[in-house]
């Protein structure tokens, strides 16, 4: 059974086979943990986005980690928080999903997720940590069956306790 950790931390340090990467649509770059990415994996990892033109919300791409630890960066465009009623539980079920089964392709067993769409695109924490930490136990056991760690990388302790406490009830 997959094990999943909650921990605080930044997602560029983490030495795991692939860590996700909590992109836009353009995948050219952006701010938050997508800035601190692109930043650590140095210039290649632009040179790399290019060429995929793109990737929808909810969908995911792979590229080599260059500079990071990590092997390989998945990048997955979370939804823009707009009230509720476009999709975006959906969406950002999809982002976990999509992003943990291509991982788990490329053979990898050490994954490391940001909380994807709680930064600048405003979804709501508690209801964000829910799903992804449902979506990606039940990834795990469905399909994405060789991935043995998965660690939430929260940036501050309100993320963390966030995730800390969905964890506790989806274990209940
Ligand atoms: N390690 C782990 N988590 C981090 C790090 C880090 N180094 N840096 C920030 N976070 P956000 P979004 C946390 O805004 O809401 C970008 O411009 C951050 O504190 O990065 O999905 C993209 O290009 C928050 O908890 O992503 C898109 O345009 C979480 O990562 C847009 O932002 C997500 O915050 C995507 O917005």
């Amino acid at each position: 059974m997959v094990k999943i950790e909650i921990v605080l931390g930044d997602i560029t340090k983490c030495p795991v086979d692939a860590i996700v990467n909590a992109a836009n649509t353009s995948l050219l770059g952006g701010g938050g943990v997508d800035g601190a990415i692109h930043r650590a994996a140095g210039p290649e990892l632009l040179a790399a986005c290019r060429p995929l033109h793109g990737c929808a919300t909810g969908e995911a791409k792979i590229t080599p980690g260059f500079r990071l630890p990590a092997k390989y960066v998945v990048h997955t465009p979370g939804p823009i928080w707009q009230g509720g009623q476009h999709h975006e539980l959906t969406l950002l079920a999809n982002s976990y999903r999509n992003s943990l089964n291509l991982a788990a392709e490329h053979g990898c067993q050490t994954v490391a997720f940001p909380s994807i769409s709680t930064g600048v695109y405003h979804f709501p924490l508690a209801m964000a940590a829910e799903i992804a930490l449902r979506t990606l136990r039940d990834t795990a056991a469905a399909t994405a069956k060789g991935v043995q760690l998965i660690q939430m990388v929260c940036f501050d302790e309100q993320t963390k306790k966030a995730y800390e406490t969905a964890l506790a009830s989806l274990l209940a």
